[in-house]
């Protein structure tokens, strides 16, 4: 399919600026943008971007989602005076005003719009925006927090009345809540809005009641509105990803959107002045492909805050990258979430039970009455000493993000010769013979009463992908074998054992697996059909048992989000292996989905196994290594109570093993 990602940036937008004193601006500068793009430029990420030219928003388009008076209000400031200039700012809150903001406003504006274009009529794949000013604080009627015009809530209305577009995502990944979208949304089924923030009991700015837990939207809007209020500082990599997998993917999914806009702030990125977060600046890699295969993979992400210069830069390269369809890079120091981040994330999962059926088993909040919490909470804050400060935010180090290598190999197919290699694949032929020992073990091993010579190809084959893949030299591959569990158990023996990966094991449908080397904990084994297997008390052994088996699409998507990527990524394996075991009977969108998502892990390494006769799974599940975008799941149907308690009791017999699958804090069980 190979579609492009577009790039959006004019020099015009560094060219405006504070003119006076005000330490609440100061932090927003021109060189925000330049450093961040000069990096792209300097990655080589740029010139493999689609240059799309800027234009300036009309009138009409940005009336979308502001008031006449402000905009007219807006279109006299060219001619100010200073003086004038200063006094018209004072009516809002923690923005500035210069002479030529309005033009570069109309200019952010109008490059959401044309990310817009782009990326809907298919011209790109997806894309980002790099603008100035922000957009997501400004309402109909003010400017605020260096914002003038709501450059994604306009997008998101221009992307529906100009296309017809039914259902539009927005997720906020901004260190600050964007109230300017929520407001304009509020009451809007057709968009969900998603914002996670530095809260702290209201006391961080803007310090809105409304940006906590419980402003879940308004009327037929009501269930479309998701706030998770951070109340500490520091969060960190776990944090975000808990809440990715726990509340925002799932409901993403139920949602199931035409377009995804990211209002993509970094200063929830380590080092920012403003968050005093701790999320490297490759969990926004993550973030960003974890959001790809939704709405067939149609993204737009739109520049927001992001104040430290080094930690913005490179937070804004791996988005990008991403998007680009680069292998992931491995996620670092994932040791699960904080007490403070269960708590906020167990208050929105229940806040937001009755709205969605995904969240449907959530459990009750811990208290009784949630607005005392509130404030008990905040006064408890007040009360502690503030600790001894281990070293000012801005003069955070951390090191810088490794360089992200694309294999000369993206994906091999090791396919019986009358089966075409697919597109954009590269059919397998093991160069060089493996050695004796090799294949004497694997005869031993699995071949003792067959001669079989075909055998015996495919699995040292299978074994030479493995290596390859350890060396970097190949990305993904997958293989058509005549009997896959003992393809399975061959390559994670080897793999396992002798190359010494950590593989993870993703077995979808039913039959035996490699337990054993589970119990050894050289592998972590998760599975899922709908036989029960009986219960075993093993930390590497995960099997999730469906009472309709892998065709109940949304008992599938939550055992993924609920369980298999929080395991894969506490994990953090080497090698991904995914077995589509016979008559599996899961849906061909659904796999493409898992093959899809499963490559967050092991830098994309994935070799997939499936039995011969599934020729028809070959084409979909090579343009799903290759980065496609999965293709949509339909809108879901609510799982079975049965098979969300059984899951459920899994998570709890797990979480003491795997921190990233708690969904609550340890008090309040
Ligand atoms: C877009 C954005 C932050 C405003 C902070 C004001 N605005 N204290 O990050
Ligand atoms: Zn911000």
């Amino acid at each position: 399919m190979k579609m492009g990602t577009a790039l959006i940036y004019d020099e015009e937008m560094t060219k405006y600026k504070l003119l006076w004193v005000d330490p609440a601006c100061k932090i927003e500068v021109p060189e925000r943008l330049t450093v961040s793009h000069d990096a792209l430029v300097r990655n080589s990420l740029a010139d493999r971007c689609v240059a799309i030219p800027v234009r300036e928003a009309t009138d009409a388009e940005i009336l979308l989602a502001h008031s006449e008076e402000y905009l007219e209000a807006v279109k006299k400031t060219p001619y100010m005076t200073l003086e004038d200039l200063k006094e018209f700012t004072l009516q809002y809150g923690d923005v500035y005003f210069h002479p030529n903001i309005y033009h570069c406003a109309k200019l952010a504006v109008g490059a959401a719009l044309q990310l817009v274009d782009s990326v809907v009529t298919g011209k790109v794949r997806n894309g980002m925006a790099l603008v100035r000013p922000p957009g997501h604080h400004s309402m109909r009627s003010a400017a605020n927090g260096f914002c003038v015009f709501n450059n994604v809530a306009i997008a998101a209305r221009y992307a529906k009345q100009k296309y017809g577009l039914e259902r539009v995502l927005i997720v906020d990944w901004d260190v600050h809540h964007g109230q300017g979208v929520q407001y304009c949304f509020e009451d809007d089924p057709s968009v969900l809005y998603f914002s996670w923030h530095r809260y702290e009991h209201q006391k961080f700015w803007p310090q809105l009641r409304e940006s906590d837990y419980d402003s879940v939207g308004k009327e037929k809007g009501a269930g479309f509105n998701i706030n998770v209020p951070w109340n500490k500082v520091g969060m960190e990599n776990s944090d975000y990803l808990s809440v990715f997998c726990h509340l925002l993917l799932p409901v993403a999914y139920e949602f199931c959107p035409d377009l995804v806009l990211v209002c993509a702030g970094f200063d929830s990125a380590i080092g920012d002045p403003e968050g005093e977060m701790c999320a490297t600046p490759d969990i926004f890699a993550h973030l960003t492909h974890l959001l790809m295969n939704l709405a067939g993979g149609k993204l737009c992400a739109v520049l927001e805050g992001g104040y430290n210069l080094t930690s913005l830069p490179q937070a804004v390269c791996q988005t990008v990258q991403t998007l680009l369809g680069d292998p992931l890079p491995q996620p670092a120091n994932l040791s699960g979430p904080c007490t403070s981040a269960l708590e906020s994330l167990h208050c929105v999962r229940s806040a937001h039970r009755p709205y969605w059926s995904c969240l449907k088993h959530a459990a009750d909040l811990p208290t009784s009455d949630i607005s005392t919490k509130r404030i008990k909470l905040a006064e408890e804050e007040e009360e502690k000493t503030p600790k001894e400060e281990e070293k000012s935010t801005e003069e955070k180090v951390w090191p810088e993000p490794p360089k992200r290598v694309a294999p000369p190999v993206r994906s091999v197919a090791l396919l019986p010769k009358d089966v075409t290699c697919p597109e954009g694949c590269k059919r397998f032929s093991s160069s060089e013979a493996l050695d004796p020992l090799t294949v004497s073990k694997l005869r031993e091993n699995f071949l003792k009463d067959a001669d079989d010579g075909d055998a015996l190809t495919t699995l040292s084959s299978l074994i030479s992908i493995t290596e390859e893949m350890k060396k970097n030299e190949i990305c993904s591959g997958l293989a058509l074998v005549r009997d896959v569990t003992m393809a399975m158990m061959c390559v994670v023996q080897h793999a396992a054992a002798a190359l010494s990966n950590r593989v993870l094991v993703v077995c979808v449908g039913n039959g035996k697996v490699p337990s054993h080397i589970a119990e050894e904990g050289k592998a972590l084994v998760v599975q899922i059909g709908s036989e029960s297997t009986e219960e075993q008390k093993c930390k590497y052994y995960i099997p999730v048992c469906l009472k309709k088996g892998c065709s109940d699409m949304s008992g599938f998507i939550q055992a993924v989000f609920g369980l298999f990527l929080p395991l894969g990524y506490e994990y953090d394996p080497s090698l991904v292996l995914l077995v589509r075991m016979p008559d599996s009977r899961i849906h061909d969108r659904m796999w493409q989905q898992l093959t899809a998502l499963l490559q967050s892990f092991a830098q994309g390494h994935t070799l997939v196994l499936m039995q011969e006769d599934e020729k028809a799974c070959v084409g979909p599940t090579a343009s799903s290594l290759l980065g496609d975008p999965a293709p949509p799941l339909e809108r879901l149907q609510a799982p079975l109570p049965q098979d969300m308690e059984a899951m459920e009791r899994l998570r709890h017999r797990l979480q003491a093993d795997w921190k990233l699958l708690q969904i609550t804090a340890p008090e309040s069980g």
